[in-house]
């Protein structure tokens, strides 16, 4: 199996799981300045341009919840509940919110304090964030309200729901998001650090370039 990668918020959900499920995958990391995803090779696997992609023998599959689904399926982990729909439909639910508003609201603080920085695209530009904190305070408000009296976002366990939504806020210190006010999901987030796999998704095995890999 191969993962192509790049260092930002939805292969490292992906990483994540692929360390937490111990799926020996092989992770490759493009390199985005250098046009790595834009090249016909990867085209051709992800028309998105975008990671994370994974290759599993014949089988190609991009967007990180699916991915993520896929993986626990194969390796029969209930952090996709497979055979359980009502489990199931719960955890989708999560996977919808945070793919039509929570990452929309908390993205572009990620974008210009993280992603900037890792890729070396510039300084922060933070003009355009405080238009922007009252739809994410909004949204906050009701993942605080469901998290309080609870440890995971679904299923009163870790699922896929929980590193897909956190994925986009782990970071939110660093992000200035305003979520200091919202205890429930800092206590979520703090929580979910406790996790080695969660805390340090990022493949430490030498890899070769994903465009050499590709190329070859
Ligand atoms: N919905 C997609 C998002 C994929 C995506 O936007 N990936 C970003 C990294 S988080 C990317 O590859 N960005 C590079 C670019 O846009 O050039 C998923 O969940 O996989």
């Amino acid at each position: 199996m191969k993962i192509y990668w790049i260092k930002a918020q939805a292969p490292r959900r992906v990483l994540a799981l692929v360390k937490y499920l111990g799926i020996d995958a092989d992770c490759i990391e493009m390199d985005l300045k250098a046009g790595g995803m834009k090249t016909p090779e990867y085209t051709a696997l992800n028309p998105n341009r975008k990671a994370p992609t994974m290759v599993d023998g014949d089988f190609v599959l991009w967007e990180s919840s699916a991915i993520m689904a896929y993986l626990c399926i194969r390796e029969r982990s209930d952090m996709w509940p497979a055979h359980h729909p009502a489990e199931q439909v719960e955890v989708l639910r999560w996977l919808s919110w945070n793919d039509h508003h929570w990452s929309r609201a908390v993205g572009p603080f990620y974008f210009e304090h993280v992603v900037k920085a890792t890729f070396h695209i510039g300084e922060p530009d933070r003009s355009s964030l405080p238009a922007m904190i009252p739809e994410l305070k909004t949204l906050a408000a009701v993942l605080d309200g469901h998290l309080a009296g609870r440890d995971f976002v679904a299923c009163n366990r870790l699922t896929i729901a929980d590193f897909q939504l956190a994925s986009m806020a782990c970071d939110w210190r660093r992000s200035e998001m305003p979520l200091g006010d919202y205890p429930h999901i800092v206590r979520w987030l703090d929580r979910l650090m406790h996790i080695p796999a969660w805390a340090e998704p990022w493949p430490t095995q030498a890899v070769e370039r994903g465009e050499k890999a590709l190329a070859g």
